[in-house]
């Protein structure tokens, strides 16, 4: 058996450069896939189509995935929030979409407990369709409101257990 590698799958070298997986926090159903922009068109329902240039954080991310979730209408989910490895958007990402946007009612309107390979690993976060971002730790602590763009969520980062919205 000399020179086989026994237990490393090819997309051994995808996962190094990070995954980017998207989640709909109504069924639980998770898919991922090589790139951010793969996984933003996926959940858009290929609505979502970025340049070259376009980046994490930028302006053009931003308004591509808001001009998406405008076009749902009640047809699909919306993009509500994306979770990312590391500061300012960078490293894997974790998208979740929800089936509307959020009301402002008070109540926890999306609540989702991360896979185990995402726990204690969000650093930063962005969120879309009227929602804020809620992290949780294994402890049960709560944190946020996280509104809107988020490119370090400081003492928080590398805690969450569970992530809602509202
Ligand atoms: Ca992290």
């Amino acid at each position: 058996m000399v020179g086989l590698v026994p237990g490393v799958p090819a997309s051994a070298v995808v996962a190094a450069e990070g995954t980017h997986c998207v989640v709909s926090a109504e069924t639980g159903t998770e898919r991922c896939y090589a790139s951010l922009e793969s996984a933003l068109s996926a959940a858009s329902g290929d609505r979502i189509e970025l340049s070259d240039g376009a980046r994490p954080g930028g302006v053009e991310l931003e308004q591509e995935v808001a001009a998406a979730n405008r076009q749902v209408g009640a047809a699909g989910e919306v993009i509500g929030a994306v979770v990312y490895d590391d500061a300012r958007y960078q490293g894997s990402s974790y998208t979740i979409t929800i089936g509307a946007p959020c009301k402002k009612d008070g109540w926890m309107e999306w609540e989702l407990e991360l896979p185990e390979d995402w726990r204690n690993r969000v650093t930063s976060t962005q969120s879309w369709a009227n929602c804020w971002v809620w992290l949780w730790d294994e402890a049960g602590t709560k944190e946020g409101p996280y509104e809107d763009d988020n490119p370090d969520v400081g003492a928080f980062s590398d805690r969450a257990w569970r992530v809602g919205m509202s």
